[in-house]
């Protein structure tokens, strides 16, 4: 008899033991639980930052697509009009009043695409799926023996740097800027 009470305290204390030491408390479940969420939360935050720098780094592609049609477009354009005795005017000559008719580079100085609805590619068509996105051009002369320096245009420097910006909705969110000589 006292050895079956004490085989029944022992398969007891050993049910209690199994209860203590393998099931979850409530305070575990809750505690679990938070970090479950914070979990979920801080994936759901990463993932909206994610989705923000990828578009940031779609609209920088369309951005340099654009420069990129107007580096391509003046490529093959001398910088400055064929045939003048002085190189003193930046701009378009005085017939060339349509985009069709610039031929040379400077005749693109102060040119907004916005004046088109849209910017344009490399063959002048505008590209209204793009119209968001709007490219301005300026063309300075520059110093010479030093290209950090701007000069008038009315200088006699065969040098002129070509500055396109790109802006979205107005907003400006790239510009890039190469430079040409006048031979
Ligand atoms: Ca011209
Ligand atoms: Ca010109």
């Amino acid at each position: 008899m006292k050895d079956q009470r004490s085989r029944i305290k022992h398969r007891t204390s050993t049910i209690n033991h199994r209860t203590s030491g393998g099931a979850f408390t409530l305070v575990e479940v809750l505690i679990a639980t938070f970090l479950v969420g914070l979990a979920i939360a801080a994936l759901v935050a990463a993932n909206g930052s994610f989705s923000m720098a990828n578009v940031a780094g779609a609209d920088l592609s369309t951005a340099e697509f654009l420069v990129e049609q107007i580096r391509e477009l003046t490529m093959m354009l001398p910088l400055a009009e064929p045939g003048l005795a002085a190189w003193t005017v930046l701009g378009p000559e005085g017939d060339e009043t349509t985009l069709a008719a610039y031929d040379d580079v400077d005749d693109f100085d102060g040119f907004d695409s916005a004046s088109l609805g849209a910017p344009i590619d490399a063959r002048r068509a505008t590209l209204p799926h793009l119209s968001a996105f709007r490219q301005q051009i300026t063309v300075q002369k520059l110093n010479p023996s030093n290209f950090d320096e701007v000069w008038d245009d009315n200088t006699a420097s065969n040098f002129a740097r070509i500055t396109v910006n790109i802006l979205q909705n107005g907003r400006p969110i790239s510009s890039t800027s190469w430079i040409r000589a006048r031979y």
